[in-house]
């Protein structure tokens, strides 16, 4: 028996899906962990591999009818090695904390210490929140950045390194807008023994196109998500060296996952062969021109910049300087009714709680994809000052956002 041919079309769901459409063409998408894919992946992930269970992996899965999925995986496997030079790639994992929490389980014990970046410092909540399963099944002890330049405290990090003789050193931000040493890191794991693993989720793609140090030749396991900088569907991938390659898939599957989402792993491929384009390293070093260019006309506008600026595509901005009373709460609200999307941030040592926040955090991946260059940029920043200026004023947010959408209409994303 076919789908139901009597309902009538599902209005409830796909004038949200038109709206959301219009929503991320007409205002700025200022999220750094975002970014729009091209028509390419969402066909791959919007086809009739969602249909297909394939657990295991190429050549030797579980159920029958998988000689076509085999070779989809087998493409995203070995674009994904090409692409970041790596020896082994696993491109099962659902999702960048699916794919943390099984390279623990792979290659740690239960109690074990790992090091990781302080979430409140910019570091991930599967770097050892105590919410986080990673918090509560393993030891993790937290490096923190430099109050006086609110860099990573490198000597410190190796300190506490030999004090905690940690098993893993895990490297990985969300919310740092600093360059991440893999050689630092590598240097200490090595002092120390530890296993690095290096967390590139959101740099994933400035390294595909050079525009950060790729930190694969150096660590034993580096994980990440493909939707961010990298442009493609949402989910996640774990690279590591062939020695570790059989605990890594095992503990992929049967380890934590179930049947892989081969609809995304197709949309993988694709997107890991348009990183390969040449093209793509023009776009990943856009992202930092515009993201230095936004920073700098942002602190113009009165804002501060923590740490300074930024090396990679994003800033953490603490408001305080701009206006003592607005909190990053508050600037993300006012923002959206403007028509610009960004997250509120904590900022290192922040007096208010994470769902307050004295800052945010912005990401030039989106507005780069979209064609903006260091001239939108100022714009942009003008923009988002003039709505947080003006915020009691319901007709100068009005007119910020219609400056908003001019704006965006010069760039079409989706034509
Ligand atoms: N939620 C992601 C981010 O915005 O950085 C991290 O997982």
């Amino acid at each position: 028996m076919p789908w139901p041919s009597d309902l009538e079309p599902d209005d409830a769901v796909f004038d949200l899906i038109d709206r959301e459409v219009q929503r991320q063409s007409t205002g700025l998408q200022l999220i750094a962990s975002e970014n729009f894919t091209s028509p390419a992946v969402m066909r791959a992930t919007g086809s009739v591999l969602t249909n297909k269970y394939s657990e295991g992996y190429p050549g030797k899965r579980y159920y029958g009818g998988n000689a076509i999925v085999d070779d989809i995986e087998a493409i995203a496997i070995s674009r994904a090695k090409e692409l970041f030079g790596a020896e082994h790639a696993n491109v099962q994992p659902h999702s960048g904390a699916s794919a943390n929490m099984a390279v623990y389980l792979g290659l740690l014990d239960k109690g074990d210490t790992i090091m990781g970046l302080s979430l409140d410092h910019g570091g991930h909540l599967t770097h050892g929140s105590p919410v986080n399963a990673s918090g509560i099944f393993y030891n993790f002890v937290s490096y923190k950045v430099d109050p006086s330049d609110e860099r990573i405290d490198y000597e410190a990090m190796r300190e506490l390194a030999l004090e905690h003789k940690p098993k893993m050193i895990v490297a990985g931000t969300t919310s740092y807008p600093r360059r991440l040493d893999p050689e630092v890191f590598k240097k200490v794991a090595d002092e120390v023994g530890a296993m690095l693993m290096f967390d590139m989720a959101h740099l994933a793609g400035l390294v595909a196109g050079g525009a950060h140090p790729n930190p694969v030749p150096l660590a034993d396991v580096v994980t990440f998500t493909t939707h961010k900088t990298l442009r493609g569907p949402r989910g996640g991938c774990i690279l590591s060296k062939a020695a570790h390659a059989a605990k890594i898939d095992k503990a992929v599957f049967p380890g934590s996952q179930g049947g892989p989402l081969e609809h995304v792993i197709a949309g993988k491929a694709v997107a890991f062969r348009e990183a390969m384009h040449p093209s793509f390293t023009v776009y990943a070093h856009q992202i930092t021109a515009n993201a230095s260019a936004l920073a700098e006309a942002l602190a113009h506008q009165g804002f501060r910049l923590v740490s300074g600026g930024t090396d990679n595509h994003l800033m953490v901005v603490d408001l305080t300087p701009f206006d003592a009373e607005l909190t990053g709460k508050e600037a993300q609200s006012v923002l959206d009714v403007a028509g610009i999307t960004l997250n509120k941030n904590t900022i290192p040592n922040d007096p208010r709680s994470p769902f307050v926040t004295s800052g945010v955090r912005i990401g030039t991946p989106s507005v780069t994809t979209q064609g903006m260059r260091e001239p939108e940029m100022n714009e942009i920043a003008a923009l988002i000052a003039e709505a947080l200026r003006g915020r009691a004023d319901d007709a100068k947010l009005g007119d910020v956002k219609a400056r908003v959408g001019a704006l965006c209409a010069r760039f079409p994303v989706y034509s």
